[in-house]
């Protein structure tokens, strides 16, 4: 293990589980309902956001403006599909070689955490029996601002008493790869290295994937 990582911080949609689909779906039927197409471009924005950040990314992308209210009652449809899409939540959800690497990094000793904009993060995470990997789980009920504010990111470093630079971030979106290199992360991006430029490292997943292997993209 590198002497400087001392901790992980994992992000959960789209690093630890393949739930990112199941967002983009209910932000597709909702666009649907109100009589637009989500493009590609808009997926890639909403990753790693808030929902009422991403509520206002798809509304504004289709042109509409409403009240308040309205958006309360979007966002809220929107989480009701979400979950239902999530009914039935079994491990294949789990993105490819992601168990394999906990283990690996917990027989290393390295504290674990996670960082993530949803609010749905533990019930997602004790659905699948992850919860015992991390020390912390900080989600989208325990921040005040959302990525690309840090924040979530310091506070998973603060439950783990590390410094910020000696942990490691895992982030499949923009906007959380922003936040760990604002609060002075390390960060390996997760997906394609296009869309994760700001990232100092990126792979496409877990599979097959040594913590040595992970520390060697490190300078
Ligand atoms: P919820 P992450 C993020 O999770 C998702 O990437 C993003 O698409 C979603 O809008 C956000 O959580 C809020 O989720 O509606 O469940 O509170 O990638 O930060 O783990
Ligand atoms: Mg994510």
């Amino acid at each position: 293990m590198s002497k400087e990582i001392k901790g992980i911080i994992f992000d959960l949609d789209g690093v630890l589980v393949d739930t990112a689909k199941y967002h983009f779906k209910s932000w597709i039927k909702l666009s649907a309902e109100l009589g637009f197409e989500l493009t590609p471009v808009v997926e890639e924005k909403l990753k790693g956001i808030s929902r009422m950040d991403s509520l206002n990314i798809v509304l504004e992308s289709g042109g509409i403006s409403c009240s308040e209210e309205e958006k309360k009652a979007m966002a809220e449809k929107k989480n009701t599909w979400y979950l239902d899409s999530l009914e039935g939540l079994d491990n294949d959800v789990i993105l490819e070689g992601v168990l394999s690497f906990l283990d690996a990094v917990k027989s290393h000793n390295i504290p674990m955490a996670v960082g993530s904009a949803s609010k749905n993060a533990t019930t997602i995470l004790s659905r699948l029996d992850m919860t015992d990997y991390f020390v912390s789980i900080i989600d989208g009920n325990h921040v005040q601002k959302t990525k690309p504010d840090p924040e979530v990111f310091v506070n998973a470093a603060r439950d783990l008493q590390l410094e910020e630079a000696s942990c490691l971030v895992f982030e499949d979106s923009q906007k959380g790869i922003l936040a760990a290199k604002t609060g002075g992360f390390r960060v390996i991006g997760i997906g394609e290295k296009t869309a994760l430029k700001e990232a100092e490292a990126v792979i496409s997943g877990f599979q097959g994937v040594k913590v040595e292997d992970v520390m060697a993209l490190l300078n």
